[in-house]
Order: C-alpha cells, then sequence, then structure tokens
C-alpha cells in the first residue's frame, strides 16, 4: 500500500519504519529533518523516506496522522488541499475530542482511530528506540471508518499484535481514564509513575476514579470505578519506572496535553452537568504551571 505518515515523532517513526519493512510504500509528512529514521531494538534499522510531497500525499491508499492532539487541526487542515476523499486517515494520539474536527475538515473521508501501547522515545529527529513491545487496536470513527476493517490487518502485519474494535470509543475511553490519573498527578508532583502506588495517593487516585466513572456511564460507556482504580494502579506498576508523557512535557516547558485528557473529561463532564472536582483542580494546576514557563 501507499501510505502516508503525517507526523514524525516517537510513535509516527515507529508505524513508518515497521510498515516500510512490511513491504509497504511509505512517504512522511513532515516538520522536522526526518527523511532517514533509525530505529533500535533488538537489531538497529536505518531506512530513507520521501517526505512532504503534494503528489505523493493525493496517491496515498491510507493516511496515518501521528501528531499531538493539539496539532491535529492545524495538519489536518493542510492535508485536506491534497488528500483524496476516499484515502482513509487514522488518528493516533493521547486523548480524545479530535474526532468532531476531523469529521468537520474531512467530511467525505474514512476516519478511524489507532490507540497504541507500544514504548517508543524519541532520541532525535531521526533516530527512535522502540522501548518495549505493546499492542494497537484500531476501530472506526465514522461510518465509513467503520468499513475499514482490512486497516488491522495491514498493521497487524507489520507490527502485531494489532485489532480491530467496534467500539473504539469505549477503547479511547478506558485509556483516557488512566491518562486522567496518571499524567497529572506525575506531573503536579514532579514524579515517576511508579511513585502513584504510595499510600499518600490512594485517597486522590479514588477520587478521580469515581468522577471519571461518572461521567463514562453519563458518555454510555460501561464503567466501574474499583477497575478504572485497578487498571490506573497496574499501569503505574508496569511503567513503574517511566516518567509519563505529561511530566515530560513539563519538565521540558513544553505545551501538555492535559485540554485534550482531562479537559476533554471536564468538557464531558460540563455537557452531562456532573461535577468532577478532583479533576478540575489537577486540570487547573497543569494550566498553571505551563502558564509560569511564558513569564
Ligand atoms: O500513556 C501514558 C503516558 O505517559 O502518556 C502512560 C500510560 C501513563 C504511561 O506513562
Amino acid at each position: 500500500m501507499r501510505i502516508t505518515i503525517a507526523g514524525s515523532g516517537a510513535i509516527g517513526s515507529l508505524f513508518a519504519t515497521y510498515l516500510s519493512e512490511g513491504g509497504h510504500d511509505i512517504h512522511l509528512w513532515t516538520r522536522g529533518n526526518a527523511t532517514q529514521i533509525q530505529r533500535k531494538r533488538d537489531e538497529n534499522t536505518q531506512i530513507g523516506f520521501a517526505s512532504n510531497s503534494p503528489d505523493r500525499l493525493a496517491e496515498s491508499d491510507a493516511v496515518f496522522v501521528a501528531v499531538k492532539a493539539f496539532h491535529v487541526e492545524e495538519v489536518l487542515t493542510e492535508l485536506a488541499q491534497y488528500l483524496h476523499p476516499d484515502s482513509p486517515v487514522i488518528l493516533t494520539h493521547n486523548g480524545m475530542g479530535t474526532d468532531e474536527l476531523a469529521a468537520r475538515i474531512l467530511p467525505n473521508n474514512p476516519l478511524l482511530f489507532a490507540t497504541t501501547t507500544h514504548g517508543s522515545l524519541r532520541l532525535s529527529d531521526s533516530h527512535i528506540r522502540h522501548t518495549g513491545k505493546g499492542q494497537t487496536l484500531v476501530g472506526g470513527l465514522n461510518d465509513s471508518g467503520k468499513r475499514c476493517e482490512f486497516l488491522a490487518e495491514v498493521i497487524h502485519h507489520s507490527l502485531p499484535p494489532c485489532t480491530w474494535s467496534d467500539n473504539v470509543y469505549l477503547a479511547l475511553w478506558q485509556k483516557l481514564a488512566i491518562n486522567c490519573v496518571i499524567n497529572p498527578l506525575t506531573a503536579v508532583h514532579k514524579i515517576k509513575n511508579g511513585e502513584l502506588l504510595n499510600k499518600k495517593f490512594s485517597e486522590v487516585i479514588s477520587s478521580l476514579s469515581e468522577e471519571i466513572t461518572n461521567v463514562m456511564l453519563a458518555d454510555g460507556m460501561d464503567s466501574d470505578c474499583d477497575i478504572i482504580r485497578q487498571n490506573a494502579l497496574q499501569v503505574a506498576k508496569d511503567t513503574a519506572e517511566n516518567y509519563s508523557s505529561m511530566n515530560r512535557d513539563l519538565h521540558f516547558k513544553r505545551r501538555s496535553e492535559v485540554d485534550f485528557i482531562t479537559g476533554y473529561l471536564i468538557s464531558r463532564a460540563n455537557i452531562h452537568g456532573i461535577d468532577v472536582p478532583a479533576n478540575l483542580s489537577l486540570w487547573q494546576q497543569i494550566k498553571n504551571l505551563e502558564q509560569s514557563y511564558e513569564k
């Protein structure tokens, strides 16, 4: 397949190298200089890619958009000038809330979301390390996207395992719940994920889990407070030595994804008239920290 990958960060580069090794013709749409990507894991791989060609973009059989949630609108607007309306577009990023933007900017394209637990670390513009083998789940966001199950097989062939989901929103909510608990707490307290297992965080984690459950239920998702809390603690345990992405964003004074993680939860809570004070307080603390960089 002819595939364009928009965004050559850690996840975009990971997909680009594996899909290329799987025999696909990969073209990058990128602001960086990543026309050569080196991937380290058991063995080193170095692959050269064509980039930023409007003709290649227009001919693509599928496009992956692997940019941070707050760049999705800008990147899709750019892609929309060249994209064929039949070309499926697969979003992949932390957080939720970009589906409506995508439907507005690309009303005719099949739209999908891929959520992955692969660990990938960007060492430089052209160099990543595949730090942890995970799994990917893909599902459709609109009716035509829901008919693109073959894309799960395409990914599975190159970077297994990848499964298809008929209800990608539930999977996205479950990931969002984990991110709402781990990311802002580890960023505000400047700690590694594993430190959340300390008893002093149990009360706030229970409050966050309860609020998330209430919003998920109101949004028509199956949810249970104990399961939300246990899932978050399990991920904190499994990734104990890692810093969350929000912790790193604040540490390096970069814009975080809080508006698409906790902010998305708060916007859904407002629609349903549900109070989420613990989440609101963390969102406010992250916004205050972000604003303090600018001073
Ligand atoms: O997705 C993550 C992130 O850091 O954004 C978790 C699962 C919390 C792992 O760190």
